[in-house]
């Protein structure tokens, strides 16, 4: 097992020396040679890849850690006794300490691995919900949620006959938090917040609400999906009993996320699915479950994502989050003042604390003409609702198009992207 440690670890020096250009600075070109698509050509045009809230590209460190384990150590988990089944099994195991680590759990066993943040948030309401909630009973959740962390309680608020109660936002995108006190009381058993919008990329004072929702005795779930990226989180600082999280967002692959929980709420929480790995011993009369977190990972799961994950982890330390989220800072200020000169644009989200999200409206293309358009000059954005259809409906739209920013990103291709409005003005 040293052997894949090790990797581990090179990864991380692979990292620190791409952009170790001076003391706090990123250089981002040599950053951007450990993305190996960020070199193709799209259309016959350089690659502007700006749709990294959908999903960021993946660095050689993480492509090379999921290449290795499937030439090198592919087995089955916590089943085998032969060699690579053991590999496999402390991989698989020293990721779960890895994203324990990263967000600062107190334990591995508060991690459960899961396909993403949807499933994450799904466990969470067809577990601790269908447990927990009854009628009279609230769960509290903001207008700007994306409808993972929408239609999951309201799934559940059917099945239990809980109500499903909606912090408003603003004009700019903020959360109305004059009204708080009335929708926070002790009928809440749940406050269910996102730390960081897709759709507007407002960062919540998720603190001051857990804070809040703890006083009148309700638990809280975040979902982390768009902050872990970008601000990184410390679930015992911010003091959250739920947080979820997805892989591909952080540079890691796709189908593999994390839900944080209290371990203590897991304990005392029921099986979500049943199968193989979440059992301890099955009989025909009845079964006796397996403690947490295996109890929620019923079946094989994805070996080579949990492990791809832990060296994007890696990889994200390797650079500093906090170096990332100031590069960022830059790149989102550089974006709003190129945007703001392009004349019948409109930005979606100008809230008081943001991240690089700009999503947009042209007084002058639809949305889904402004993105084919973008295509055709090698520029990648998100047009629609982003899976947030009640925040369109908040601001009357029916769309935007967003362009959201990673560390990779440069100042050029946001100019790529004016350039590519003016070009979108000129043909519709
Ligand atoms: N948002 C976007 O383009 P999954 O699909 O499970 O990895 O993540 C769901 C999710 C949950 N919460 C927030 C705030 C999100 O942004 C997302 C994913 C992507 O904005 C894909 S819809």
């Amino acid at each position: 097992m040293t052997q894949h440690h090790t990797q581990s670890a090179e990864a991380v020096t692979a990292a620190g020396a791409a952009v170790a250009s001076n003391d706090r600075g990123i250089d981002v070109e040599r950053l951007r040679t450990d993305f190996p698509v960020l070199a193709r050509q799209v259309h016959g045009r350089p690659l502007v890849y700006l749709d990294n809230a959908a999903t960021t590209q993946k660095p050689t460190a993480v492509i090379d850690t999921i290449d290795r384990y499937y030439r090198q150590y592919n087995a089955n988990i916590h089943r085998g006794i032969h060699c690579l089944a053991e590999e496999a099994t402390a991989a698989y195991e020293n990721a779960r300490s890895r994203v324990a680590r990263f967000l600062g759990a107190t334990s591995e066993r508060e991690i459960v691995f899961t396909r993403g943040t949807t499933e994450a948030i799904n466990l969470v309401a067809q577990s601790w919900g269908r447990s927990n909630l009854g009628p009279g009973d609230e769960v509290l959740i903001s207008h700007m949620e994306h409808h993972s962390n929408i239609v999951p309680w309201q799934i559940v608020c059917g099945q239990t006959g809980a109500k499903l109660r909606v912090i408003p936002i603003d004009d700019q995108g903020n959360l109305v938090l004059d009204g708080v006190d009335e929708l926070l009381t002790e009928r809440t058993k749940l406050l269910a917040i996102t730390h960081m919008s897709n759709a507007l990329g407002t960062i919540n004072p998720i603190e001051d609400l857990i804070e809040k929702a703890h006083a009148v005795g309700a638990k809280v779930l975040v979902d982390a999906a768009q902050s872990v990226p970008h601000l990184g989180v410390d679930v015992q600082a911010l003091g959250c009993d739920f947080l979820a999280f997805s892989g591909h967002k952080v540079f890691g692959p796709t189908g593999i996320g994390a839900l944080y929980a209290r371990y203590d709420l897991l304990e005392a929480m029921p099986p979500y699915q049943g199968g193989g790995e979440m059992i301890k011993q099955v009989k025909l009369e009845g079964t006796e479950y397996n403690e947490p977190p295996y109890r929620f990972e019923a079946g094989t799961p994805h070996i080579a994502g949990a492990i791809g994950l832990a060296a994007a982890i890696d990889y994200i330390d390797g650079i500093g989050l906090e170096r990332i989220a100031e590069r960022e800072r830059q790149l989102l200020a550089y974006g709003t003042e190129a945007l703001s000169q392009v004349a019948g644009l409109k930005l979606i989200g100008t809230g008081r604390r943001k991240a690089a999200v700009l999503s947009f409206v042209l007084d002058f293309a639809h949305p889904l003409d402004a993105g084919m358009i973008l295509d055709r000059q090698g520029v990648a954005v998100r047009t629609g609702h982003h899976c947030a259809q009640p925040v369109m409906d908040r601001y009357g739209i029916p769309a935007t198009v967003r362009a959201s920013l990673a560390v990779y990103n440069t100042e050029r291709e946001i100019d790529t992207l004016v350039a590519g409005l003016e070009k979108v003005r000129e043909l519709t």
